[in-house]
């Protein structure tokens, strides 16, 4: 079956419980849940990936090439912060759909920049659960498939 990864940075772990009302009650094991649910019916199976550490998020980019046809992330505090992520996804070819929470265009100054936006092929915001649900979407049935042709 092919295969997508699912990759969650620092502090995602904590979904649930706490900062609701930024981040929802939904928990990680929800989001790994519902991106799989999606997955698993149009035929792909996903690894769930969810790291404190820069260095692994790097190690679970540069290792995609060749096992993974497309990445769903959220680098949590990372995306304003990381060169080294921004330099891991230029250096492959497998497609990366980044995804936040919330809607870092209208929080703090520092949460608005992304510096791995520009070497992603789309970007979603403020949905919450459901962002990852149409990541998820968009990579099997638009990103993915015209890739191959
Ligand atoms: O909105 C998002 O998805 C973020 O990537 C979440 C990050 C934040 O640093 C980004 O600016 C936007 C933070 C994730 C921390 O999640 C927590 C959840 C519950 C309790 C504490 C932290």
């Amino acid at each position: 079956m092919k295969q997508i990864l699912l990759l969650n940075g620092p502090n995602l772990n904590l979904l649930g419980a706490r900062e609701p009302d930024i981040y929802g009650t939904f928990t990680l094991e929800d989001i790994e849940r519902t991106v799989n649910e999606v997955a698993q019916k149009k035929g792909y199976n996903v690894t769930s990936v969810q790291s404190n550490h820069e260095g692994n998020l790097i190690d679970e980019i540069q290792g995609a090439t060749g096992k993974y046809e497309g990445i769903i992330f959220n680098p949590a505090a990372y995306t304003h912060t990381s060169v080294a992520l921004l330099d891991a996804i230029l250096a492959i070819e497998v497609p990366v759909i980044e995804v936040h929470i919330s809607n870092i265009h209208q929080r703090d100054s520092f949460r608005r920049q992304s510096l791995i936006a520009s070497a992603c092929v789309g970007q979603i915001v403020g949905l919450g659960l459901y962002g990852y649900k149409l990541a998820t979407e968009a990579l099997i049935e638009e990103i993915i498939p015209k890739r191959q042709k």
